[in-house]
């Protein structure tokens, strides 16, 4: 962490002490403060023209590794496509929320609803070149990946027009550069790796995002991973989403450890706070960069919070206390970012409002479009397709009983 004896002043304070600010600030319908912000922060008024924004220094803590700058490259059409982004993924996980009540959804369903700035501000740090795999509280990087609500939403309700044509569920969902969406904990860590071998045997330059929970870093086999990626020099970057808890059991619990960063040893890590959008894409940016120039792997944690149970089946009240929960609450990712956005005069709230009015209304009409896919006609054919490459099905077929063989 970056040592300054400003770390007790507030970000914006901080941030208008490195420069100077103008003597006079005639009135407008803008506050002092919103003045001097636009002015220090130099915000352009076009939309794609980049500029500064600061991050908190209380964002990052490393092992081995030097941290980002405390200041990041923005637009602000970067800055609304984060807060919409944030906020579609909200939504979408709200409506399966309810549709899962109504029981329309069946099975498994994990929603990601706290955890939003990883997904974004990690999906705004790289290419679709880069590749991500993750675990299965997946719906939200499904979604940066490039996929449509009404995709996800029909998969998670079963229909042939889902993204993994209604077989796959909450949990199996993929899209171009997108491995999953994987059941098993712990297990797509490796297959992680293996992504990443891919990636340096074609030398494509491109890096390797991998996922997984506090609860499978206790695993052995992310450890065989670490190892491995480490001896090769993979280009991957290894994530610990710290959303505090493994199904109903806390971190503090469940590992010996709980500074998941450090858990690669011979392999640098960071700490990152992961309610702060912006604090993560600074971080994947670096840390991408810095796999990209040949350094082999990295070890990054992104602290969050889960708001939901583990699944739908947990309401997520039994271990953990209100309290808990409300101050959570108050690291709110869009909420944070909604206020940087009004501070840092990018929008006002009336535009924020309108934008989450409409998306609102975008994911209803998704909602309903999901509704309307048909389901999966209970045919063999269907059952087994996308099990084998085209042409090169085995010739006979195992069901459950004898009958249901096909030769
Ligand atoms: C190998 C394996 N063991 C156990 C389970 C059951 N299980 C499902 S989720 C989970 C907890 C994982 O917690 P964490 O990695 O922190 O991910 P989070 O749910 O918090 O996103 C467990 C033990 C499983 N799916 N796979
Ligand atoms: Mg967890």
């Amino acid at each position: 962490m970056r040592p300054s004896n400003s770390s007790l002043l507030p970000l914006r304070s901080r941030f208008l002490g490195l420069r100077a600010l103008p003597g006079s600030l005639h009135a407008n319908t803008r506050s002092f403060a919103q003045v001097a912000q636009r002015r220090v922060l130099d915000v352009p008024s076009e939309d794609d023209k980049p500029f500064m924004v600061p991050i908190a220094d209380t964002s990052f803590e490393t092992y081995h590794f030097d941290p980002p700058s405390y200041s990041v490259e923005t637009t602000k059409g970067q800055l609304k496509q984060l807060f919409r982004d944030m906020t579609t993924i909200r939504r979408m996980e709200l409506a399966a929320d309810g549709l899962y009540k109504e029981r329309k959804i069946r099975g498994f369903c994990h929603l990601s609803i706290g955890q939003e700035a990883v997904a974004v501000g990690i999906e705004h740090a790289i290419t679709r070149e880069d590749k991500l795999i993750t675990a299965y509280r997946s719906h939200g990087n499904t979604l940066m990946r490039g996929a449509t609500i009404k995709s996800i939403l029909g998969e998670l309700l079963g229909r042939r027009d889902g993204i993994a044509h209604g077989k796959g569920g909450s949990m199996h969902m993929y899209a171009k550069s997108f491995f999953g969406g994987n059941g098993i904990v712990g297990a797509s860590v490796p297959l992680g790796a293996g992504i990443a071998l891919a990636q340096q045997y074609d030398d494509t330059g491109n890096v390797t995002i991998n996922l997984y929970g506090d609860g499978a870093a206790n695993q052995g086999q992310i450890h065989e991973a670490f190892n491995m990626a480490k001896l090769w020099n993979l280009p991957v970057m290894f994530g610990c989403e710290n959303n505090k808890y493994g199904m109903g059991t806390s971190v503090d619990r469940a590992s010996a450890s709980t500074e998941y960063f450090k858990r690669g040893q011979y392999i640098p890590g960071l700490k990152v706070n992961g309610m702060d959008v912006l604090a993560v894409l600074a971080a994947v940016r670096h840390g991408r960069e810095w796999i990209k120039a040949g350094n082999g792997p990295l070890i990054y944690e992104y602290e969050t919070y889960r708001y939901a149970g583990h699944s739908m089946s947990d309401p997520g009240t039994a271990y953990r206390t209100r309290e808990e929960l409300q101050k959570e609450r108050t690291n709110d990712p869009i909420t944070s970012l909604k206020s940087k956005l009004i501070d840092w005069d990018i929008m006002t709230e009336d535009e924020i409002k309108a934008v989450e009015k409409e998306i609102r209304g975008m994911v209803s009409h998704e909602v309903q479009a999901a509704e309307q896919m048909p389901v999966p006609d209970p045919k063999w054919d269907i059952l087994f397709e996308d099990i084998y490459v085209p042409g090169s099905e085995p010739a006979q077929r195992r069901g459950r009983t004898i009958d249901e063989t096909i030769y």
